[in-house]
C-alpha cells in the first residue's frame, strides 16, 4: 500500500476555519483499493514553519505523491496551481507575525518550479462530475506559494510527484458579502476526483487551459 500525503492548512487572517484542512481532514484515511492510501496532515500557516513541517512529514510517511491544498479566498473553483515561484511578498502578517516583502523561498533557488502533477487531466476530470475547476498560473506570494516551492524543491529528481491546489471560501465565511464560495461537500468531492486522477496519470492530456493574459 503506498501513501498520498495532502496537506490542508490551518486558519489564518482571523478567520475561525480554513476549507482547505477542513476539506482534506474528511479525505484522512480514504483508499482506494490496496493501491494508495491518503493522509492528510494540517500545516501551520507561517513562513518560518510551514516547509519545515511539511519536509518533515515526507520523512516519516514517504509518501509516493504529496498534493498540499490552501485558501484562495475570492476565487470561485477549485484552482490547480501550474507553478510556484522563488518569491515572499506577504500583503499580511502569518500567524507568527512575519511579513516577508520580497525574499526568497530558497535563497539560490531556480525563479520556480512547475508542477509535476497531470493538471490538465485534474480540471477535466473535475468539471466532468460537474465541479467548477480550472488551471491557476499563480499560487500568489504567500504561504501557500511558499510550501508549493519548497515541496517542489524539495522533491525534484526524486520521482515523486508532488503540487498544489486552492479552493474557495465557504459559505458561511463569505456571508452576505458577494464574494464567491463553494460548499464543503462539494470541495471534499472535487478534491477527491482531483487526487485520483493525479494518481492514476501520468501523461497528462493536451488541452487548454491557458488565459490570454
Ligand atoms: N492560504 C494562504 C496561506 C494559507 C492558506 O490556506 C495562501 O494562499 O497563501
Amino acid at each position: 500500500m503506498q501513501t498520498l500525503l495532502l496537506t490542508g492548512f490551518e486558519p489564518f487572517d482571523q478567520d475561525p476555519v480554513n476549507p482547505s484542512w477542513e476539506a482534506v481532514r474528511q479525505l484522512d484515511g480514504v483508499q482506494w483499493g490496496d493501491e494508495v492510501q491518503i493522509l492528510a496532515r494540517r500545516l501551520p500557516c507561517a513562513f518560518a514553519t510551514a516547509g519545515e513541517h511539511l519536509t518533515q512529514l515526507i520523512e516519516e510517511l514517504r509518501p509516493a505523491m504529496v498534493i498540499a491544498t490552501g485558501l484562495a479566498s475570492g476565487r470561485s473553483d477549485i484552482s490547480i496551481e501550474r507553478v510556484a515561484i522563488n518569491l515572499n511578498d506577504a500583503r499580511i502578517p502569518d500567524n507568527l507575525g512575519a511579513q516577508p516583502i520580497d525574499t526568497a523561498v530558497v535563497s539560490g533557488g531556480p525563479a520556480a518550479y512547475f508542477t509535476t502533477l497531470p493538471i490538465k487531466a485534474m480540471v477535466k476530470a473535475v468539471r466532468e462530475v460537474g465541479i467548477a475547476a480550472s488551471v491557476s498560473q499563480t499560487a500568489g506570494t504567500f504561504v501557500c506559494n511558499q510550501v508549493f516551492y519548497q515541496l517542489q524543491h524539495t522533491l525534484v529528481g526524486s520521482g515523486i510527484r508532488s503540487g498544489f491546489i486552492h479552493v474557495p471560501s465557504l459559505p458561511e465565511q463569505v456571508a452576505d458579502s458577494g464574494q464567491p464560495s463553494m460548499a464543503l461537500d462539494t470541495l471534499v468531492e472535487g478534491l477527491q476526483v482531483a487526487i485520483l486522477t493525479a494518481w492514476r496519470t501520468t501523461v497528462d492530456v493536451s488541452e487548454t487551459g491557458g488565459q490570454v493574459s
